[in-house]
């Protein structure tokens, strides 16, 4: 029986009866997605409007822009080092950089003709200077997570001066271009800025989905254009094992989508790491264990606990087996290797979500959990496992990184170690019992960029405040900053950087900025001019909204 607006009552059969309440719901269906449209707040419908910082993202800590503007010309514009400055020619670093950014100074130039002829009468800028005020420049070098990025920009007539301590800074002000109204005129600015936060990344996924080298360095460049300083490469996982080991071939041999295509070869990750470096950004590797590690199993035998059905083994595997010496001998050659692969001070050791159903099925097991007495508690045996992981990575030299999970277990962790929360709903009194612990701690938790929505999701990333927890000035301290996270079960080469963009600026502007730099309204201005400055740079950063970009017009 249907009951129309009428009010007429209609018997309907039954089959016909549930078409007309399917038709029914197709309608309220419509009508609620409609009402969804049209129901947005103002602040998710309005279009972009010039913000007074210009295109600035994100937002530095310091700026004045004032009204006097100069000419700017391909032909004279230079950028070079200063006198003073104590990096000189032979810093690749710097040279490579001075060449991207004058790329990116006149990229689309000719779109802006109209405008040059309007303001020809004004005095030209002709030189960015670039001083490196400390005597260890740290050109050579690889950024830290305790490196310099501060800088002071002052553009201003004859010449534009950028100063640095250290080569990472130069780095963060080079992106002169941010300051142009027009891609021809420059506006007189005083800059002096520095991150909020020390640790800044990105984590991509590789395993899930192979992900070109070419991917990865496009998102690399598009990092630094974000002022991003971490790249965590979740490089190995259930799904494919990519890494390319010279010790255990075997692993990627077996273990990879496809041996010779589908791999990173050490040059590949020289590759990346090089690339990384000249933009100031940091590569931690992930090797997850013991969990996230069957694609570990079909290059290396007995590594993973092979799983019951009743009394005999069932085919399958579990996690990594964590009762044999063998296991422990393998660990402390595989991570041998990667500590010298991997230059950073750190490694991530993941330990996140670890299924003991396998372990609880296997008599070996069983009989192991009683000679230790650990009872029927299985995070005994995984915090067990973890802790003579975290000692082999310790004999290398490695300070390391860890999901929230091996914390929470009680595992004994080095007082450098790295907590990572990725946890959501309760992360805020995870930040405060990490922090409480006395440990360092990045937070992820709120910005799973793979989880998407309809409208303005950015804003949810941009509203979070990562020191919004209980606890002492001391405990805030401990936070180091965030990563936004991409994982790649739905995600490869095809709608990864747009996927990435802009969303991930969200979370840049919020570990950079100031904490009082909240404005939606603003960030929404300056963002959608910075969206398509990463468009112009070939980078294809999906809209926030109804717009377009004057790129478009050439
Ligand atoms: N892979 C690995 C994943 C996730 C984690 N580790 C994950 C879990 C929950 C969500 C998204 C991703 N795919 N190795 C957890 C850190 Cl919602």
């Amino acid at each position: 029986l249907l009951l129309l607006p009428t009010g007429l009552v209609i018997f309907l059969s039954p089959s016909t009866m549930i078409t007309a309440l399917k038709l029914t719901f197709l309608l309220l269906g419509i009508g609620f997605c409609y009402r969804l449209q049209h129901s947005d707040t103002n602040e998710e419908t309005r279009a972009a409007q010039p913000s007074k910082y210009g295109s600035l993202w994100p937002l530095p800590q310091k700026v004045q822009i004032s009204e006097v503007s100069f000419k700017l010309s391909r032909a004279s514009f230079q950028i070079i080092d200063a006198e003073q400055s104590f990096a000189d020619p032979t810093c690749r670093l710097l040279q490579d950089a001075y060449r991207r950014y004058y790329e990116y100074i006149f990229v689309g130039a000719q779109t802006h003709k109209s405008s040059s002829n309007k303001r020809a009468g004004r005095a030209e800028l002709t030189e960015l200077q670039v001083r490196i005020t400390s005597p260890d420049t740290e050109c050579g070098g690889y950024p830290e997570v305790t490196s310099d990025e501060s800088y002071e920009l002052s553009v201003d007539q004859p010449f534009a001066v950028l100063k640095a301590p250290k080569v990472w800074g130069a780095l963060r002000g080079r992106d002169f271009s941010f300051f142009f109204p027009s891609l021809l005129f420059i506006n007189s600015t005083v800059i002096s800025d520095f991150p909020r936060f020390r640790h800044r990344g990105i984590l991509l996924d590789s395993s899930r989905h192979f992900l070109p080298l070419k991917v990865i360095l496009a998102n690399l460049e598009t990092m630094a254009m974000n002022k991003f300083n971490v790249f965590h490469w979740h490089i190995v996982d259930d799904q494919s094992f990519p890494y390319m080991s010279q010790t255990f071939p075997q692993l990627s041999k077996q273990g990879a989508y496809h041996p010779y295509t589908h791999v990173y070869t050490p040059t590949d990750v020289k590759i990346v790491i090089e690339f990384a470096r000249l933009r100031g950004i940091r590569v931690i590797p992930e090797y997850d264990t013991p969990g996230h590690t069957q694609s570990w199993g079909k290059g290396q035998k007995d590594l993973l606990t092979p799983c019951y059905s009743g009394s005999e083994p069932s085919g399958t595997f579990g996690p990594v087996n964590p009762i044999l010496n063998t296991t422990y001998d393998f660990m402390k050659r595989f991570f041998t290797e990667t500590s010298s692969v991997f230059p950073d001070a750190y490694i991530h050791l993941g330990g996140d979500e670890v299924d003991f159903t396998c372990w609880k099925s296997n008599p070996d097991i069983q009989k192991f959990m009683v000679q230790q007495g650990f009872g029927d508690d299985y995070k005994k045996l995984e915090s067990y496992y973890i802790q003579r992981l975290l000692d082999i990575v310790t004999t290398t030299k490695k300070g390391y990184m860890i999901w929230q999970e091996v914390f929470d277990n009680g595992v004994t962790l080095k007082p450098d170690t790295v907590v990572h929360v990725w946890i959501g709903g309760e992360s805020n009194e995870e930040m405060g019992k990490v922090t409480g612990a006395g440990y360092t701690t990045i937070l992820s938790a709120p910005w799973y960029l793979d989880y998407i929505s309809y409208a303005q999701d950015w804003q949810r990333y941009y509203k979070v405040e990562p020191l919004n927890f209980n606890g002492t000035e001391a405990q805030k301290k401990l936070v180091i900053g965030g990563e936004a996270c991409l994982w790649g079960e739905y995600v490869d080469a095809t709608n990864l950087t747009p996927r990435l963009w802009p969303r991930a600026s969200a979370v840049a502007e919020r570990l950079w900025s100031a904490m009082n730099v909240t404005d939606t309204t603003d960030a929404f201005n300056r963002l959608s001019v910075h969206r398509c400055r990463m468009v112009e740079r070939g980078i294809p950063a999906q809209p926030l909204f109804s717009s377009y970009c004057p790129s478009e017009y050439k």
